[in-house]
């Protein structure tokens, strides 16, 4: 087991390799409250979009919109909205989800030619009596809403699905968001961003978004828009998001069970460990080589984060601004 640092032992190392001057500098960053959490290293761009949208009076539903689609604008990010990479068939669908701690949801899957997928999903939780909207009818719903009509699948994702098509072998690659080369959001480096943020009063939300598995069957969703899978949250308890090959998180409803840890009194780490070691025991030799990572808010404002397998990383920022990449603990040590 590689087990993440407790707050207490990153005091502890704080005090003795930086002195007691950074030592009560980073206890005083303890008072900092956190903003916002968001999945992978290029969560911390996101986040700083999210922040700026509380800094201007935004709300938390406002600040993790915000955050969403710094990636989905992105062509250079190839699994969130514009750029990404297509299904089998060559189209590029989109799923997302946002939510509050007051029940309100929204989300849509498959989504095609639109760019802002949380958008979308915040105008189904909005203006209709629906919780998620699919298809077509998603597409059309967006557009009826005056959102632009864009092709997502960009020369560059293209000619990666033609490169696929060589061999047509769908194996997801296990921290492909974060070990390929170049920069968060380039070329090769890719991912879901699942982002949670909250406002100094404690109010809370959550988003997350996706183009899914790249080279998925035409049709497949993963967990990412299902409520209880990709993301959740809960009033008076905190909010998960997940990440990874969704179908082992949908199996286990896992972020609505790593919220109803948190509500048994589990820390946001210990719950999540808790869904992977789950998943884990569950699935067996089945799962050899996936990833699957949560990170959890609790609503005290605590963090923590658990992944099967080393390489996941989340973004933190406080209040202040300041902000940092942390790897995740996970179960597995390869
Ligand atoms: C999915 N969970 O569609 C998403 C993909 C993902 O890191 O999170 N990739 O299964």
């Amino acid at each position: 087991m590689n087990d993440g640092p407790t707050r207490r032992s990153m005091l502890g190392i704080a005090a003795t390799a930086l002195g007691v001057a950074s030592a009560s500098k980073a206890l005083a960053a303890e008072t900092d409250p956190i903003a916002v959490v968001s999945t992978w290293d290029f969560g911390k761009a996101a986040n700083e979009a999210a922040l700026a949208k509380f800094r201007a009076g935004g709300s938390a539903l406002d600040a993790v919109e915000a955050g969403a689609k710094v990636p989905e604008a992105d062509p250079d990010n190839h699994s969130v909205g514009y750029g990404g990479y297509p299904d089998r068939d060559g189209h590029v669908t989109l799923d997302a989800i946002i939510m509050d701690e007051d029940g309100r949801v929204g989300a849509v899957a498959a989504l095609e030619n639109v760019v802002h997928a949380i958008s979308v999903a915040r105008l189904v939780m909005e203006k209709t009596p629906h919780t998620l909207l699919v298809g077509e009818g998603a597409t059309r719903f967006a557009l009826d809403n005056g959102m632009q009509q864009t092709k997502l699948l960009t020369p560059e994702a293209e000619k990666a699905w033609r490169e696929w098509l060589v061999t047509s072998k769908y194996a997801p690659v296990a921290n492909i968001e974060n070990r390929m080369p170049g920069p968060p959001g380039s070329k090769l480096n890719h991912d879901t961003i699942g982002i949670m943020a909250r406002a100094r009063d404690g109010h809370m939300a959550a988003a997350c978004t996706t183009s899914g598995m790249a080279f998925k069957m035409r049709g497949r969703v993963g967990d990412s828009p299902q409520a209880g899978c990709g993301l959740f949250i809960e009033k008076g308890v905190g909010a998960a998001a997940s990440t990874g090959v969704g179908e082992e998180v949908t199996r286990i409803a896992g972020t609505a069970r790593v919220v109803a840890s948190m509500r048994a009194g589990l820390s946001p780490q210990a719950a999540c460990r808790e869904a992977v070691e789950h998943i884990a025991r569950l699935r067996g030799d089945a799962i050899k080589g996936m990833q699957v990572g949560f990170l959890a808010l609790a609503r005290d404002g605590q963090v923590g984060a658990f992944a099967l397998l080393p390489g996941f990383t989340y973004a933190v920022t406080r209040h202040s601004g300041a902000a940092v990449v942390l790897p995740s603990p996970s179960l597995l040590s390869a």
